[in-house]
């Protein structure tokens, strides 16, 4: 299968209002170690509830599949399949600091990914939004079939054709709308 086929892959879930949101979000306790071996994805900036997720808290969502291949400059065409929640899913759960009942305040929101090793890139939120880019942009949990429970999870954007923003061992997930304009 190629990129997106999948038969969940190609459309986020329909939007929830965080008030009924089902799933708990760890509370930021700081200070606190990584629990053991375990990777943990501190997600923070404009956030009602900034949290710090291992991989196992990702399971609590639904789980998206998508096979994908995507090309790098030093290693050529890679196929992989990975499952996750939709990385929207878990930012809209931290309650993003827009006014989600007007569309337009959305769009200047940034979402900032690092990795382990420094590697990030930034995305922006109506890419991800249903009501804009609809990008099926996965935080994955798995890649193929080994948990990333350890490793960290793995941003997948399974329209790309580079691999360059498949960021593994994500450690931070920094979400701002308070950017200074250029103007
Ligand atoms: N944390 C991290 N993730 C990363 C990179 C990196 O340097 N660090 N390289 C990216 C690039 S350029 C590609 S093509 C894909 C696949 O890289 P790999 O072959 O090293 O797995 O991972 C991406 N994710
Ligand atoms: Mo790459």
């Amino acid at each position: 299968m190629t990129a997106g086929s999948a038969p969940d892959a190609g459309v986020p879930r329909r939007w929830k209002p965080v008030s009924s949101w089902p799933v708990p979000v760890s509370p930021v306790s700081s200070g606190e170690p990584a629990p053991g071996p375990f990777a943990v994805v501190v997600l923070a900036g404009d956030l009602a509830r900034p949290a710090r997720l291992s991989v196992r808290d990702l399971y609590a969502w639904p789980q998206h599949r998508a096979r994908v291949s995507f090309e790098c400059a030093t290693s050529g065409v890679q196929h992989h399949y990975f499952e996750g929640p939709l990385l929207h899913d878990v930012l809209y759960a931290a309650g993003p600091g827009f006014d989600p009942a007007r569309r337009k305040d959305r769009l200047r929101f940034l979402i900032a990914v690092t990795g382990a090793d420094g590697h990030h890139a930034v995305l922006s939120w109506g890419e991800t939004d249903p009501d804009f880019g609809r990008a099926p942009v996965l935080l994955a949990t798995r890649i193929d079939d080994t948990p990333l429970d350890r490793a960290g999870p793995q941003l997948v954007l399974p329209q790309d054709r580079c691999g360059a923003r498949h960021i593994s061992a994500i450690t931070a997930i920094h979400v701002d709308g308070h950017y200074t304009s250029l103007t």
